[in-house]
């Protein structure tokens, strides 16, 4: 009868020691220890014993109830503060979710890279709003009322006189309000224009500008940054093209054109076989325009430039349609 007990006895230390949640466990507690459980069956078979050996056997069938109890009891208290086990087993062996690592979009990368030589040169980052009123955005660039150069601007209007900035000019003026010469600055920032979307336009672009001025500046100081700078952008056998073209803030002005990155200048379907691509604009700064915020035309000079960024994107990567850039399709945008 002991060994009987005994071995009954394991087998519920095992089965209280390995119930995995409390359903489990109380079925353990009603298969020995509960009421028609396994070990009353064992007590009311006492009486069936030879009477020298029921109060050895009882002793040791209410010790192994006490035992049992007990063990019960911290079984069911282990479960009940381990929540987390009953959500699902937590394997402390499965390897970690790495967290997904971005990285930049191709445009701002771009951006970067050219502010970095700019910054090699000397210039400073200004930053400014991009939602705009007249003056800066007009006025203060030396738009005359009503000139047609800004229908060219296609610009979004908040109010009559409220727009977001179509070019990133008018930071400059602001930072000339703001700061005396010699001003030597580069602005990158997101613009917006009224362009019906297709492969070559989008209604939200960016631009970097620059503007120096200082005593004594000449058109002769623009040209040899710009090329300095298209150079460490693109390699030593990069060429600058400059052509007259209008601004209204700058006269004289000059567009801006690069050896054709595809062709390397031979001439192909993207350069239209010229072997070069416009990629901005120059020139030396209206007199008007330094009045307006003060400076003395008269002891200073200036010049500034500006350059689409989205489109030295899309020529340093061969993307043939700027929508690309904009769609946020991870397929595409993790290529870069
Ligand atoms: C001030 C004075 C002069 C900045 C300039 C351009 C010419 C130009 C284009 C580049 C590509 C616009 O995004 S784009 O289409 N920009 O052609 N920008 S001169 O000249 C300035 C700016 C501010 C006060």
């Amino acid at each position: 009868m002991i060994d009987d007990l005994r071995a009954l006895g394991e087998a519920a230390r095992k089965a209280f020691e390995t119930a995995r949640d409390e359903s489990e466990l109380e079925a353990a507690r009603v298969e020995f220890i509960g009421r028609k459980g396994k070990l009353r069956e064992a007590r009311q078979g006492l009486g069936r014993l030879p009477p020298d050996q029921r109060p050895v056997v009882g002793k040791f069938v209410n010790e192994l109830t006490r035992e049992l109890q007990a063990l019960y009891d911290r079984r069911k208290a282990a479960l009940a503060e381990a929540p987390k086990l009953e959500e699902g087993w937590l394997d402390v062996t499965l390897p970690g979710r790495a967290p997904r690592i971005g990285h930049r979009h191709p445009v701002l990368a771009t951006l970067d890279q050219m502010v970095e030589i700019f910054m090699g040169l000397g210039f400073t980052v200004a930053e400014g709003p991009e939602i705009e009123d007249c003056y800066h955005s007009w006025e203060a660039l030396n738009y005359p009322p009503h000139h047609p150069a800004m229908d060219e601007q296609m610009s979004f209007y908040i109010s009559p006189d409220v727009l977001v900035r179509s070019q990133t000019s008018t930071v400059q003026i602001r930072y000339m309000e703001t700061h005396e010469p010699p001003v030597r600055i580069v602005i990158p920032g997101r613009c917006y224009r009224r362009d019906t979307v297709d492969a070559t336009h989008h209604h939200t672009f960016h631009q970097l500008e620059g503007l120096l001025v200082d005593a004594g500046v000449t058109f002769a100081d623009l040209k040899g940054t710009l090329e300095l700078f298209a150079r460490e952008m693109y390699g030593p056998g990069m060429t600058m093209r400059f052509r007259p073209d209008f601004f209204p803030f700058t006269e004289p002005s000059a567009e801006i054109a690069l050896t054709c990155i595809m062709c390397g200048g031979r001439g192909c379907r993207v350069c239209s076989q010229s072997g070069w691509l416009e990629v901005g604009g120059s020139g030396v700064v209206d007199p008007n325009v330094l009045t307006n915020v003060g400076y003395d035309p008269e002891k200073y000079t200036g010049w500034a430039f500006g350059f689409g960024i989205d489109r030295l994107c899309m020529l340093r990567h061969g993307i043939e349609d700027i929508r690309l850039l904009w769609n946020n399709d991870m397929r595409f945008l993790n290529q870069f």
